[in-house]
């Protein structure tokens, strides 16, 4: 008999082949599986689940024999990590593997906000060429990037952009020793300092709404927010009200408050470009946080601590 495990949201088919293969996976986004579900809550010892997703209390407390929360990605914003602990219950993560993917999403976002790519192919599409002008972009050169959260992916963003000859500076909650970029003492303090100001810290209590509206005030009229962490670090009043009355000049973002049911206000917001929270969304990427995910779970039935347990 293979053992039950739950999966909360799909993986990519070269997972999912190697999950089915070792255990009997009942998928909790399948509405035909509903029935075969609620029979084997008991018996479920691992949790397959995204970083956006995560898995909340009251599931957790559907599942009495639950093991561990493998989550597909580095966010713990949506697993609660002490009442885990506290019904011994493993949680982890897949670090290292996506820092490249995310921070290059990053950049994809900075650029085709700079350079107006959205624009510029609905634009071509529209039959438009030729007919209509286009505006000129920006140049990344010489531009103040500034990065709120200076973690791994922070740092591979802002290590990128020095490539394009950005000087960077950031924020982060505590000291960073190993970096030569000057640190700001406070989020706005950055904000005033950068023309694009990248978010990418961790989210949880002290980081929500940590870009507020006086955060948006001080980047400017021609500043440019870039949000890869999760939604719940920006005030989406706030950003939706300065992208409109032109606070800010221009945003480019992958996540969201409310994913994927995100509000359409942003839908009809001026000189925004919007991805669906795609920053570790690559084939090599999915593959190197699958295997991890595999490799925690197999650990759990092996009676072994999962490699990278968070809690
Ligand atoms: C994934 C993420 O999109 O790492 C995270 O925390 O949010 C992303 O890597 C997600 O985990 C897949 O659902």
């Amino acid at each position: 008999m293979k053992p039950d495990i739950l999966l909360v949201e799909p993986m990519m088919q070269f997972i999912e082949d190697q999950l089915d293969a070792a255990y009997t996976v009942h998928r909790l986004y399948d509405p035909a599986q509903k029935e075969t579900l609620e029979a084997a809550l008991p018996n479920i010892r691992a949790v397959a689940t995204g970083g956006g997703t995560g898995l909340s209390n009251e599931w957790i407390e559907k599942l009495p024999s639950l093991g561990v929360i493998a989550i597909n990605g580095v966010g713990t914003d949506k697993v609660d990590l002490k009442f885990t602990r506290s019904r011994n219950i493993d949680v982890t993560t897949t670090p290292g593997v996506l820092t490249d993917d995310v921070a290059d999403m990053g950049i994809a976002l900075m650029l085709g906000v700079l350079r107006h790519v959205a624009k510029g192919d609905a634009f071509v599409r529209a039959g438009k060429w030729g007919k209509e002008g286009f505006p000129l972009g920006h140049s990344p050169k010489g531009k103040r990037l500034g990065i709120l959260g200076l973690g791994q992916i922070g740092k591979a963003f802002g290590r990128r952009a020095e490539a394009f000859g950005m000087d960077v500076h950031f924020w982060n909650r505590s000291p960073v020793k190993d970096t030569t970029w000057k640190s700001c003492a406070s989020p706005v303090a950055l904000a005033q300092d950068s023309d694009v100001l990248c978010v990418i810290v961790a989210a949880n209590a002290q980081t929500k709404d940590i870009v507020n509206g006086e955060v948006l005030k001080a980047l400017g009229p021609k500043g440019i927010l870039i949000n890869i962490a999760r939604g719940s670090v920006v005030d989406e009043n706030a950003l939706l009200a300065a992208l409109n009355d032109g606070t800010i000049g221009a945003a480019g973002l992958d996540v969201y408050l409310d994913e994927p049911r995100i509000r359409e206000d942003f839908f009809t917001a001026p000189n925004t470009v919007l991805m669906p929270h795609q920053g570790s969304a690559t084939v090599e990427t999915r593959v190197a946080m699958g295997e991890l995910v595999l490799a925690n779970i197999a650990a759990h039935f092996a009676g072994e601590k999962p490699p990278t347990t968070v809690n």
